[in-house]
């Protein structure tokens, strides 16, 4: 849904000024050094970036699904590093309070990540529950009026920075599976919390992951997330509903990007005595790339209007996330064909978003998630 067009694309006009003008300029540096400077952290800040999706009563810009994907359109025209870093406060790590939290926890919480004050992570994979995220171990052991918690949580977006967890942990031992399981939200000052070292990853650089690690780390009872042990599971399930959708518009915007890049490339590039884009070999990549973007564009925006209008959408943010992202990884590697040679060295940016566009087909879900969920309520929807 969409409130106000004109607002909206004023939004969606200011974004792609600073992604073409702030944002692609700097992601060279970014690449380099492994760091977002400063300063764009404060114009991000300026913007209101770290707060779209917030609701305006906790200061937030309160974007619709169907905005927030007009949004993510664009960011994802550059280094999925710059949307990694706001990318929590605007989705996993907020959508848990923004869903089932109190009041008090709301009010406490969101308009501190709408500012961009605190960022937020999303601890639910373990070492050794990934796909499998029911089976998960960590414990959150009720002692009177607090919970203690232990367990190690991996691969977690923004923990270096991060000022407040929203952790899935196991509250009842009897129930093995996801009725056992509870959402806290834990600040990361608290004692007992230690972070491992950051994961060296293929690509994604300047974007920060590592473990966060709970020895007998004592949080208040009041940390629980909506007050009710039991349905932590839930509350991941849902946040994930709608981040799948998210990470689906931003391989949308990637793609757009490096088809962009790649049509260029291939006016300017001569071969044979003429532009490579005359040959129809190349022409046939770069009209497949633009069908399966439009696709995956027409999927995504199709699911978030309904998701703005109340449905369930578990099934579409399956469908739309599974095919943009497995989209937008053949258009990554038709863009490097198109490039040839130059593909492949780091000059050309496409070598680097050939590499970060990969983990899209893995986080908030591999691709065979996605297709088990759809399956299943295919399944389910039938019997
Ligand atoms: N919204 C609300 N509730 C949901 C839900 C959704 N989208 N999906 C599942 N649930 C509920 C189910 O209804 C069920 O509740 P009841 O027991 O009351 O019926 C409960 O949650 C357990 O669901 P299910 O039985 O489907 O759980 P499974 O363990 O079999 O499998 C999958 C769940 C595989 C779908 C889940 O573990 C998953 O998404 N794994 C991938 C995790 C992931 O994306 N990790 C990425 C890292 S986080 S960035």
């Amino acid at each position: 849904m969409i409130r106000d067009q004109e607002t909206l694309d004023q939004l969606v006009d200011m974004i792609r000024q600073f992604v073409e003008g702030v944002l692609i300029p700097h992601e060279n540096e970014v690449a380099e050094t492994d760091e977002i400077p400063q300063d764009i952290i404060e114009q991000m800040k300026a913007l209101g970036l770290f707060g779209l999706t917030i609701p305006e009563k906790y200061e937030g810009l309160g974007l619709t699904m169907e905005e927030e994907v007009y949004v993510a359109f664009e960011l994802g025209r550059t280094s999925p590093a710059f949307r990694s870093l706001i990318g929590t406060n605007n989705g996993i790590g907020s959508s848990g309070l923004i869903i089932d939290g109190t009041e008090a926890q709301k009010s406490f919480f969101l308009p501190r990540l709408a500012r961009g004050e605190v960022i937020s992570s999303f601890c639910l994979t373990e070492p050794d529950a990934g796909s499998d995220a029911a089976s998960l171990k960590t414990s959150a052991v009720k002692e009177g009026d607090f919970y203690i918690l232990n367990g190690t949580k991996r691969f977690i977006t923004n923990a270096p920075h991060a000022g407040v967890f929203t952790v899935m942990a196991r509250t009842n031992f009897d129930i093995k599976g996801a009725g056992g399981i509870s959402a806290f939200i834990v600040d990361s000052q608290t004692p007992g919390i230690f972070l491992g070292k950051c994961d060296k990853k293929m690509g994604q650089k300047g974007a920060h992951t590592c473990d966060v690690i709970f020895e007998n780390c004592r949080i208040p009872a009041s940390a629980l997330i909506g007050g009710v042990e039991g349905v932590g599971f839930k509350t991941a399930m849902k946040v994930l509903d709608k981040g799948r959708l998210h990470i689906a518009a931003l391989s949308v915007g990637a793609a757009t990007r490096m088809l962009d890049d790649s049509l260029n490339y291939a006016i300017e590039r001569k071969q044979f005595g003429q532009p490579i884009a005359e040959f129809q070999l190349i022409q046939a990549m770069l009209a497949d790339s633009k069908a399966e973007i439009y696709a995956a564009k027409c999927m995504v925006l199709d699911a978030a209007r309904l998701r703005d209008a109340g449905k369930k959408v578990s099934t579409e943010a399956s469908c739309a996330k599974m095919f943009a992202t497995e989209m937008c990884g053949r258009v990554a590697d038709r863009c490097v064909q198109i490039h040839g040679g130059a593909g492949y060295i780091s000059e050309y940016a496409i070598e680097r978003f050939y590499r970060d566009v990969r983990l899209f087909r893995l986080y908030e879900g591999t691709t065979q998630i996605q297709q088990m969920i759809i399956a299943r309520n295919m399944i389910r929807a039938a019997s």
